[in-house]
């Protein structure tokens, strides 16, 4: 059987990389290493597995009210249209939406090159009717669309609550550049988690099996594969809480003991208790985010939760039409 023909476009960009990133990081006070270096393959597929887990309630959550809201996103974005994906398109998520909106294009857009390859082979295999596009680019850069897809009206997918990975003033610059990817007559659908009992947000984050932790650890794990690190990965533990001035699930690595790491002939000292910053994980309420995305130019449409009000869809739109009203959805 022939390969599905899939457009690959190649956006490189040159952010910094791994070991320069980890050294400043380490160096910083606190420390820290941003949440993109967990997703090598052990922590995507880490990943993959939280995402099952009974405790981590986003994933499953944000599929029954994507399935409850798909046929009236496919109303409000029209036929024919470009949907283009931030992120894997490996989903069960994009699946539902091209079976209900029946666009003419589909682009995907992600930093991990075979990853994206592979899933848009298989979307493109699946899917016969549908144009797919591949863009290999860090999404958060200043993000373009192949000419190829410049026609029809874009819809931007960003689900899974990943904005809530970036600081408020990241997802601002973020939410700014989705606006201008999708011009003045196209929209963006966001999934958002809500601000809730803080317990829930704990188990989430502190699941039973360990998979959180062993995702977290994997962090200097990489460090010793890739960078030949010294140190030893049972030196830290897993630590994950709500910080309720910040509205953050924050999770880091705590030294066990007074501990020195080496990388590439750089010391790092840690005192017993310090920690590295691995992730913030910003939750929102619903109008703290439509705030947020009003000053990015999106006027919100409809939002859609689930009954036990855990987590938010949210249709926004770059035009500010007589459906973007304020109050609306
Ligand atoms: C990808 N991101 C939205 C997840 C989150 O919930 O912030 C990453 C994650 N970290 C720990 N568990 C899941």
């Amino acid at each position: 059987m022939s390969t599905p023909a899939v457009r690959i476009h190649d956006r490189h960009s040159s952010p910094a990389t791994f070991v320069e990133e980890v050294l400043q990081g380490l160096a910083a006070c606190p420390k820290r290493i941003a949440p993109k270096y967990f997703y090598d393959e052990r922590g995507s597929r880490l990943f993959d597995a939280i995402c099952e887990l009974p405790e981590y309630y986003l994933t499953r959550t944000e599929m029954a009210i994507l399935e409850s809201c798909a046929a009236e996103v496919a109303r409000l974005a029209g036929s024919g249209s470009t949907l283009i994906e931030l992120g894997s398109g490996a989903s069960r998520k994009i699946r539902l939406l091209l079976e209900t909106l029946r666009p003419r294009h589909y682009l995907g857009v992600d930093i991990s090159r075979e990853f994206l390859i592979e899933s848009a082979r298989r979307l493109a295999a699946d899917y016969p009717w549908l144009e797919v596009h591949a863009a290999c680019a860090d999404f958060s850069q200043e993000l373009e669309v192949p000419d190829a897809t410049a026609n029809g009206r874009r819809l931007a997918f960003f689900p899974g609550s990943t904005i809530g990975n970036f600081e408020p003033h990241e997802a601002l610059t973020f939410l700014q550049r989705v606006r201008r990817l999708v011009q003045p007559d196209g929209a963006l659908l966001i999934g958002v988690d809500l601000k809730k009992d803080p317990k829930i947000l704990h188990a989430a984050y502190n699941d039973r099996q360990g998979i959180t932790a062993a995702f977290n650890l994997n962090l200097f794990e990489r460090l010793r594969r890739e960078l030949g690190a010294e140190l030893d990965p049972d030196g830290f533990r897993h630590r994950a809480f709500y910080n309720t001035l910040h509205g953050r699930i924050e999770m880091h690595l705590l030294s066990r003991r007074a501990q020195e790491v080496r990388i590439l002939s750089r010391r790092f000292g840690f005192e017993a208790g310090e920690s590295v910053h691995t992730e913030s994980s910003y939750k929102y309420t619903v109008e703290e985010f439509r705030a947020l995305a009003r000053r990015a130019g999106l006027w919100p449409v409809r939002v859609w939760r689930d009954t036990e009000q855990l987590f938010s869809v949210h249709y926004l739109s770059a035009a500010r039409t007589a459906a973007a009203a304020p109050g609306s959805g």
